[in-house]
This record gives structure tokens, C-alpha cells and sequence, in this order.
């Protein structure tokens, strides 16, 4: 007999017919059918998360390694409600990423029916758009979309919820014979992403950056993850080479320019070297190319870049004005715009300016040694170290919020684009162990690195059985201070050392990562590092180190909010000689 699809059978050949190979999620009453449908869809993988929070972050880090769309299911009411700290992560970067959410009858909707709740109303402000699909009719159609509009102009998470009377339903043969006359195939939709051909370029506009560069003294390029996102940064490097371009890579752009390469001047912004962030204030032209200037990056506004002029290459129609207004703006997907303007941009070596900028230090903090004589281990120390094996396995690095996260993306050397996920925008924490698993679901041929404080990996540490179950061989590495280190931090610089709710005991990790399965392994001098990194990075893996640190190192260099960049703070102040 011809089993009649359902709705919920529908969405999954949807799903299918976009390209989705995998759905990151955690079922419940409302979702149920979709479940149901699932099981009769063995090519659609499902990837069982321990909480909600972690599907969307799974979603958002797949979707930052491979590129694709990533896709996280959930039940109504608190099922879809723990997904929204995920969704505004994704908002925040523009990670494209659909999530799909059961809701209660369309019979019941509105009467605080068991689990309800409006989710759609709920995660406006951090979704592109929230579609409900109130008839089977809106399956197609809002499923396509939602994929349309998760990746058009700055990419960004979409939700759908679904009814579970829809999910439920037959299929009428009406719309069975309507639907097998349209194609959705996935590859429309990927067009979609580069189709901004018919979009005007105004050629003047370019004329005037390319006739700024060619005058100016000391320019600088600023790369954030809309290159990345964009696919452009062989370019970037070559429109730099050609010009002798300084470039500086934002935290979510640091995988959009080698960071060894000889024109990087490292992070910008709070925690910026000192070479970037005087770069900067010193530059007569800034030139933006996928980054938003956000509040972390410019430090003072009025005092951002002074003496500079300062173009911005983005895709976000919004983006002039929310923090700093460009003197100019130019509109559209970096695929389109950079060909246009690198093709103008003349050799150059700008000797002068890099002798200037060579006077500063590209060093995050140049007197902190980091050999590994015997001693106690420390931070920036162990991030050097373990980076560094990041960097020689081709690895991707998944870092979570804080002291450990702004050391990474000081220390991190040569990575391929997709290579380093954080959350930079919303700065969530929790975010690492989720995100590098959609990172190794994604990209089963590569390593992938978890690099946390002890205080955000366990807001999400229950994700330990999931690698397990899914037999992903991570290597998480644990910066473990005892503490929520850049808290504690922020107490002793500005709240005159007092400290306040920062101190984390225990538990004990090595324990904690036995029973999940997981081999654990404790290290706390720096002489037993590389022995214990060796091994590490022969394991097939699931293997989690416990780095143990003390709690007082800090993150320099230091921008103190409300100053400007010049202003940085290099290293704690030495003791004053009696
Ligand atoms: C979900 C969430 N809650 C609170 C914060 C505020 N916060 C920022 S950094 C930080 C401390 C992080 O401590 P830990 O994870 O141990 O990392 P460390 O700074 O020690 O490297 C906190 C609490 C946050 N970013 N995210």
C-alpha cells in the first residue's frame, strides 16, 4: 500500500532537496511527527543534542566550518525557547542557520496550551525572520524561504515553526501533483547567495577608494568574517601583497588573514596588539572589507581612526551610522565588490609607513616568556602551545568566552579560512563544545579543537555524551584558572580588586570526562606540556585536557572601555622601585 506522506514527511524531502544532510536537535511532544518522519528518512542524519542551547550553536558551527546552511530542530515551548541564546549568536556573526521548532495545534494555539509558546514572537529580535506555517500549502514555499533568506545579503539565522496538526496531516494529492512540478533544488538557492549580479556597481564610488589608496601614505585593511563568509580572502592576500597593505584581522576575521603572514598586524581592538590598534589611530585610510566596526574593535568612538578616512565594504545595508559613519560606503556581497576595486589597485611598498608601524609591537604581550621551563603552567603559555598544534593539524578551533578565548586569537598562527569559530558578537559562553560539534559533523576529515574557561564549558558540558555517542574525536583543552577569569580580571583592574561571585570550585574534570568515556588528562607544569600535546595530537580522540592554570594571569594588551585604541594598557604595571 502507497503511505500517504504527511506534513512532517514533506518537510524532511524539503530538507533534502535543499542539501540538508543533517539537523542538530532534541525532540518533545510537539515535534513528534517530524520525528516520526524522520525515522522513515534514513539520509537525514540527526544529531541528538543534550540541551536545545547546543543544536543551535551545533547548527552555527557547522554552518561557520562548511559553509552550508545548518539546520537545528526542537520542540515547542522550552525546547524552542532554549534555543534562543543559540539564535542570537548566529544573528550576531550572521551565521546562517534555520531552525525549525514544533508548536502546539493550530486548534489549541493561543489558550496556553501545554507547551506553548510563541516562539516566533519570542525570537524576533534575533532571527532574520520567523515564519508559521499554518497550512500545508506554506510548507514549500516558507521552506524555501527561509533558506533564501538565511543566506541573501548578511547571512543570519531563520525559524519555522510548525504546527503539529500541519506536521500530521496528509498530504493532499492536489498539492502533491503541484509540488512535483516545481523544483527546489538546493544549487537555486546557493545562486541566490552570489545573485546580486543585476545589483548596480557604481563605478565612481570605486574610482574614488582606488584614487585614495594610490594617495595615501598609510593605509590599512581591516578583514572581518564577512570575507571569510564571502569567500574572498586569497584575494584580500593578494590585493595586500601587491600593495603592501598592513592588514588587521578582526576576532571573527582572524581565519580571513594569515595571521604569520608578514603584512598581519594582529587583532584589533580591546585586547589588539599594539601594532594594530596604533596602526590604526596613525592610518590616513581605513578600509573596512567585512567588518562591522563593532564597539570591541573602534574603543572610543569619537577617537576611533582620527587621522584616517575610512571605507566600508559591506553587505549590510544598515551597517553606516550603528557605530561609526564611513566617509564612504560601498553596498554589496565582497564577491562582487573587491574584483572591482583590487583590479585598480597599483604595486606599492609603503616603506615608510611599515617602518613606522615596526617601531610597535606585534607581540600581544612581547615580555611574558612562554618557554616551557620547569615551572607552573601557564595561560598565554598553554594557548601558545596548543594553537600551534591547531595550526600544524590543519585543525579548526572552537573557543568559548573569555581570558582563554581573546589568548587564542592573540596566539593563533596560519589557520584556513573556517578554521576559527567563536562567538564574537554576543560573546556567549557555552559556545565552544556545541559549535565544534557541527564543526566535526561538517568536517569529519579535519581536527577539531575545543578551547574553554572552566566556567563556560560547563554551561554546556553535557554535550560530552554526544561527542561520545557520535564517537567525534574532539580534543577539548580546558584553561582551567578556578575562576571566571576575564570577570575576575575586570574586578581587579576596575573595581578595585573586589572580587566578586568569580570563583568556580571544581569539579574535577579529569573525573568528569571518564565517566562520559572520555580519556582525560590533568596538567598543571609546563615542562609536561608538550609530552601530554604529543599524545594529544596522536589520539584518535575524544580526549579532554584539564590545563590548570593560575587564577591571577591577565589578557594584555588592555583598551579599558570608553578609552581610545592609543590608550591601551600593554601589561600589568610594574612594581615602582623603592
Ligand atoms: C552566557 C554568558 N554568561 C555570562 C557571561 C559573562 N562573562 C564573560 S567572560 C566570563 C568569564 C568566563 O570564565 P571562563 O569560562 O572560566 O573563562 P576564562 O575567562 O577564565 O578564560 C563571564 C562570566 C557571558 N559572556 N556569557
Amino acid at each position: 500500500m502507497v503511505r500517504v506522506p504527511t506534513g512532517a514527511d514533506l518537510l524532511c524531502d524539503l530538507l533534502l532537496e535543499h542539501g540538508v544532510e543533517v539537523l542538530f536537535g532534541h525532540p518533545g511532544g510537539a515535534i513528534l511527527p517530524f520525528y516520526d518522519a524522520l525515522h522513515r528518512k534514513p539520509t537525514l542524519r540527526h544529531i541528538l543534542m543534550r540541551h536545545e542551547q547546543a543544536a543551535a550553536h551545533a547548527a552555527d558551527g557547522y554552518s561557520r566550518a562548511t559553509g552550508k546552511v545548518g539546520v537545528c530542530i526542537a520542540t515547542s515551548g522550552p525546547g524552542a525557547t532554549n534555543l534562543v541564546t543559540g539564535l542570537a549568536t548566529a544573528m550576531m556573526d550572521g551565521v546562517p542557520v534555520v531552525a525549525i521548532t514544533g508548536q502546539v495545534p493550530l486548534s489549541v494555539l493561543g489558550t496556553d496550551a501545554f507547551q506553548e509558546t510563541d516562539i516566533v514572537g519570542v525570537t524576533m529580535p534575533v532571527t532574520k525572520h520567523g515564519f508559521q506555517i499554518n497550512q500545508m500549502s506554506d510548507i514549500p514555499k516558507m521552506l524555501s524561504e527561509a533558506f533564501s533568506l538565511a543566506i541573501e545579503g548578511r547571512p543570519g539565522p531563520v525559524l519555522i515553526d510548525f504546527p503539529k496538526n500541519i506536521q500530521a496531516g496528509m498530504v493532499s494529492p492536489e498539492l502533491m501533483t503541484h509540488l512535483s512540478g516545481i523544483s527546489l533544488k538546493g544549487q537555486e538557492i546557493s545562486d541566490q547567495k552570489t545573485g546580486s549580479k543585476d545589483r548596480k556597481i557604481d563605478s565612481d564610488v570605486f574610482q574614488e577608494v582606488i584614487a585614495l589608496l594610490d594617495k595615501s601614505e598609510r593605509p590599512l585593511l581591516m578583514v572581518g568574517r564577512g570575507a571569510v563568509e564571502a569567500g574572498v580572502t586569497e584575494q584580500i592576500r593578494d590585493l595586500a601583497e601587491r600593495a603592501s597593505l598592513p592588514v588587521t584581522a578582526t576576532l571573527l576575521g582572524l581565519d580571513g588573514f594569515q595571521a604569520e603572514h608578514r603584512l598581519s598586524l594582529g587583532l584589533p581592538g580591546m585586547h589588539g596588539t599594539e601594532r594594530a590598534n596604533m596602526g590604526i589611530q596613525n592610518a590616513d585610510l581605513l578600509i573596512g572589507l567585512g567588518c562591522r566596526f563593532d564597539d570591541r574593535v573602534i574603543g572610543k568612538v569619537d577617537e576611533f581612526a582620527p587621522k584616517a578616512k575610512v571605507v566600508a565594504f559591506d553587505i549590510n545595508p544598515s551597517m553606516p551610522g550603528r557605530t561609526i559613519e564611513p566617509d564612504i560606503f560601498l553596498l554589496g556581497d565582497l564577491k562582487d565588490t573587491l574584483p572591482v576595486f583590487a583590479e585598480g589597485v597599483s604595486r606599492k611598498t609603503h616603506a615608510r609607513w611599515w617602518d613606522e608601524l615596526k617601531e610597535w609591537s606585534r607581540e600581544a604581550e612581547p615580555n611574558v616568556d612562554c618557554s616551557l621551563k620547569p615551572g607552573a603552567l601557564g595561560g598565554r603559555q598553554a594557548v601558545r602551545y596548543l594553537t600551534r598544534r591547531v595550526s600544524d593539524s590543519d585543525g579548526i578551533v572552537c573557543t568559548d568566552v573569555g581570558q582563554h578565548q581573546m589568548w587564542v586569537a592573540q596566539e593563533l598562527p596560519n589557520v584556513a579560512p573556517r578554521s576559527h569559530l567563536t562567538s564574537g558578537g554576543l560573546g556567549t559562553m557555552g559556545y565552544s563544545l556545541p559549535a565544534a560539534i557541527g564543526a566535526a559533523v561538517g568536517c569529519p576529515e579535519r581536527t577539531v579543537w575545543v578551547i574553554a574557561g572552566d566556567g563556560g564549558f560547563q554551561m554546556n558540558i553535557q554535550e560530552l555524551a554526544t561527542v561520545v555517542q557520535e564517537n567525534l574525536g574532539l580534543r577539548i583543552a580546558v584553561i582551567n584558572n578556578q575562576c571566571l577569569g576575564m570577570v575576575r580580571q575586570w574586578q581587579e583592574s576596575f573595581y578595585d580588586r573586589r572580587y566578586s561571585a568569580v570563583a568556580l570550585s571544581g569539579p574535577n574534570l579529569d573525573t568528569i570526562a571518564r565517566a562520559y568515556g572520555i580519556t582525560g588528562h590533568v596538567v598543571d607544569r609546563a615542562e609536561n606540556l608538550e609530552e601530554v600535546l604529543d599524545f594529544v595530537s596522536t589520539e584518535e580522540g575524544p580526549v579532554l585536557l584539564d590545563l590548570r592554570i593560575s587564577e591571577e594571569e591577565n589578557v594584555y594588551p588592555i583598551v579599558p572601555s570608553g578609552t581610545a585604541l592609543h590608550e591601551l594598557v600593554k601589561g600589568p604595571s610594574l612594581p615602582t622601585e623603592a
